[in-house]
């Protein structure tokens, strides 16, 4: 067996970062290390950290100075980083160095950790996957920004009252942040609203002036993004509004007081708060002004930061590239051509062409309801220069329909980039942009033969595939410590940064002796979140049951209903038969519903409400237990992955896109039970069918379903008994003594016998016979401790390829063609 260790940091010096501790502690709080609070000894370490990042900052950026490589700007509304100090630890390689200074201190790490608020700058998987995307970039030793907002409110903190979610705001800034600089010398302006005018210069140019308008300062703040073990460090870049500095007394004069206390308001508000929708468009101006304002902060910066180093804009592309995560920043396609021909007076067709050699796009759903499309009323007032130059885009796209198609009204009214009073970004990103991606292979095909058909078909060229990834560094090494040492203990450490190489762990998959050490681990693992459940919940679970966990945003394409209508079937069946073999199990559930979203609010309050009649029924003896672990975020899903048996990945097939979660279930050796959807697909072709527990129907079935108007599941109601036995229990007050109708829309979801809208529009009647055969078979298979763990194992051991440093390295290879940055030796 190799045994390898974690290699340490050279550079760490431990005896400067004992003394900056104590030196920060003094000089930040006038205290001693005794009399400081735990939440000003986090401040204290993790700025000790972040000056040994700082150096390393330094000389990275310096060093992309003098190669000028290319560098990719990673434009996106999320970024769902979670915590910084453990992190930023393990990728300096300074782990073992800090645990002994901490502890010569006396103190420790993980309780220090705990202090620090998750920076929930994001909803779930699009604004995670940026965040696992920066860690691959860093890694890998390529030039990247990430672009996005400083909200002062992220993702909000989500509280269990009465079994109901109660959304609080989360101030995570209240505290400050100890990794963040302010960079008011980067500061921009942004302009909003007033019109458009023509000025002619003195060479009889015409110039288009935005005047009348209001406008807002951004300030970038910028926090460091460390790679694992080779000094990079890039460069997180979010930017915070501020008002401009002209409330002064001349404006009562000049009778612009209004207008001072507007532009005042607006700096406010925009920066305000994350909106709490997953795959879903709400359509607020509001949210309009977010993705302006940081687009045009961000691409003022990237030309100005270009221009200092060149001379010719026509080569812009030549050193930057633009992926726009999802449609959201998609106005930076207009933002760019605005600032190449108004501010560097390119003509159309050259600033046409670099914009389209700048921007890519990257497609993360088809759910319908996310499109973004704006009323062109709204759009042309607050941004009436950016909509002229859409327009036209748009105009001579319709030209470039026709020539293809002549004729065909239909192409034009599929395909146009504004119709219908609306402009449709999704249009507008893959007009402009030079690569159109889709998040897993399955979705991708998707995309081309039924979402976005009509535009495969006049541009196949600009469509690809990038399956998602994650960085096993924050979901094994730093979540899962004890299965990290056992895989370097059995493989080497060579994974850390060559996830594929965990591959070597198949040889162990039918060793006793190995089996064993697992399974010991994954029962520690639990333990830990036994411990968590226990204090955050009260609940009191064994970890000797069954961990079979589904947490992921609320929604009702992703079907936790599915999952906790089957809870009640099993419930139904131990009443009436309490001695039948019955593997005891524990469903554990964590998720958010958007704030205005109801029946996944009153699916939330379905599952506390079966969690509390089935946990306290003396009568199945604890055979089964729910959990419903609140404010589900990235700090606590690191505990929750590392102690899952089993990984519900149940979305209706076709619906998820790719899923991430599912990914980091497999890394910390979860077996999938899931439909053939997303990076499923991908998964089980790794892994071997036989190591996971597909069910349900086909996306190619659901889609033919869907295109014939549905399927009627009043069939199985009438003729499927304990499944309409279980409905029954949604009306007749079972799970809501004294309010019977209280789960009566999420009924009428399924079966919708009143009005003439679709009904279970997500397929959960239909797969429910297929999903609860699976789970039989799950139970079968644990009981048989040997064969799981052999599962298990494996399950780890093929994880290889869903690592994002080989998503990142596709998306250089195929579409960003970055040059790679080694640093020099000190
Ligand atoms: C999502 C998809 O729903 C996921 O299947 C996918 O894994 C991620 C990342 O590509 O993107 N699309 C999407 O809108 N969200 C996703 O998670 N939701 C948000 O997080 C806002």
């Amino acid at each position: 067996m190799a045994k390898k260790t974690v290699p340490v940091s050279v550079t760490f010096d431990k005896d400067l970062f004992k003394r900056s501790v104590l030196y920060n502690i003094k000089t930040l709080y006038r205290k001693t290390l005794e009399e400081a609070t735990p939440q000003q000894v986090f401040q204290a370490v993790a700025y000790a950290i972040k000056d040994a990042v700082v150096d390393n900052w330094m000389r990275t950026q310096e060093e992309y100075e003098k190669q000028d490589p290319k560098t990719v700007y990673y434009l996106s509304m999320e970024f769902l980083m979670g915590r910084a100090l453990g992190n930023n630890i393990i990728n300096l390689q300074a782990q073992k160095e800090v645990k002994e200074a901490l502890d010569e201190l006396g103190l420790d790490l993980n309780v220090i950790e705990d202090q620090e608020p998750d920076a929930a700058l994001g909803n779930g998987g699009l604004g995670r996957l940026a965040a696992c995307f920066l860690d691959s970039l860093a890694t890998l030793g390529y030039a990247a920004y990430g672009c996005g907002i400083r909200y002062r409110y992220g993702m909000f903190k989500q509280e269990i009252r009465d079994g109901y979610q109660v959304e609080v705001p989360d101030n995570w800034l209240v505290d400050g942040n100890p990794f963040e600089l302010r960079r008011p010398e980067y500061a921009k302006i942004v302009k909003f609203g007033g019109y458009v005018n023509v000025h002619i210069d003195e060479n009889g140019r015409s110039n288009f002036v935005q005047e009348g308008y209001q406008s807002v300062k951004a300030i970038p703040y910028d926090l460091p993004i460390v790679g694992y073990g080779n000094g990079i460090v890039n460069t997180l870049r979010i930017w915070d509004a501020e008002a401009v500095e002209c409330f002064q007394l001349d404006s009562f004069d000049k009778g612009d007081y209004q207008k001072a206390v507007e532009q005042e308001n607006l700096a406010r508000n925009i920066v305000e708060v994350l909106y709490p929708n997953d795959n879903h468009y709400a359509g607020k101006e509001l949210r309009l002004k977010q993705q302006y304002f940081f687009i045009s902060a961000s691409v003022q910066e990237a030309v100005s930061k270009y221009m200092r180093k060149h001379d010719d804009i026509r080569k812009f592309y030549e050193k930057v590239t633009f992926q726009l995560n999802d449609t959201h920043p998609t106005v930076a396609v207009a933002e760019l051509m605005r600032i190449l021909m108004d501010e560097y007076y390119l003509t159309w067709d050259e600033a046409w062409e670099v914009t389209t050699k700048t921007c890519a796009y990257t497609n993360h759903t088809i759910m319908s309801e996310a499109l973004e499309k704006w009323p062109i009323e709204l759009f042309s007032r607050l941004l009436p220069r950016v909509y002229q130059i859409i327009e036209e885009i748009n105009r001579r796209f319709i030209l470039k329909i026709q020539e293809m198609y002549p004729g065909n009204q239909e192409k034009i009214r599929k395909m146009a980039i504004i119709y219908d009073g609306q402009v449709k970004m999704a249009h507008l990103a893959i007009a402009a942009g030079y690569s159109v991606n889709g998040v897993a292979r399955l979705h991708t095909e998707i995309l081309k033969h039924q979402e976005l058909k009509d535009f495969y078909e006049m541009m196949p060229e600009k469509f690809n595939n990038k399956t998602n990834g994650i960085t096993q560094r924050r979901f094994l090494l730093h979540a899962n410590p004890l299965l990290a040492d056992w895989v370097t203990a059995h493989v080497g450490n060579d994974w850390i940064t060559d996830l594929p190489k965990i591959n070597k762990l198949k040889v162990f998959a039918d060793d006793e002796k190995s089996q064993q050490e697992f399974m010991n681990i994954k029962y520690q693992n639990k333990v830990r979140l036994a411990k968590y459940i226990l204090e955050h919940n009260g609940i009191e679970v064994d970890p000797r049951s069954i961990f079979d966990v589904q947490v992921k945003r609320l929604h009702e394409y992703k079907r936790q209903l599915l999952n906790i209508l089957h809870v009640m079937y099993l419930y139904n069946q131990l009443k009436d038969n309490p001695d039948m073999d019955f593997y005891p199990r524990t469903f554990i559930f964590g998720a958010k519903a958007a704030a205005g979203y109801y029946n996944a609010k009153m699916t939330i309050k379905l599952i506390n409400s079966v969690a509390d009649v089935v946990n306290n029924d003396p009568a199945i003896n604890g055979k089964i237990k729910v959990v419903f672990i609140e404010n589900y975020r990235v700090s606590n899903a690191e505990i929750i992955f590392a102690a899952a048996d089993v990984s519900e990945q149940i979305s209706t097939a076709s619906k998820e896109a790719s899923g991430t979660g599912n990914m980091k279930f497999m890394l910390n050796g979860a077996l999938t039970l899931g439909t053939m959807d997303g990076a499923n697909v991908e998964i089980v072709e790794e892994v071997g069918k036989e190591n996971a527990f597909i069910f349900g129907l086909s996306s190619d079935e659901v889609i033919n379903y869907e295109n014939n108007g549905g399927y009627d599941p009043t069939e199985i109601f009438n003729n499927d008994p304990d499944i309409r036995r279980v409905l029954m229990q949604l009306i007749n007050g079972t799970y809501a003594p004294g309010d019977p109708d209280r789960f009566r829309t999420l009924y009428n979801s399924l079966l919708n016998t009143l009005s003439t809208a679709k009904a279970d529009t997500y397929f959960i009647l239909k797969d429910f016979r297929s999903y609860a055969e699976a789970q039989k078979k799950v139970e079968a298979a644990y009981r048989d401790e040997k064969g799981w763990a052999r599962s298990a194992i494996l399950n780890v051991a093929c994880s290889g390829k869903f690592t994002s440093d080989r998503t990142i390295q596709e998306y250089v290879d195929d579409i960003w063609h970055l040059d790679k940055v080694v640093l020099p030796k000190k």
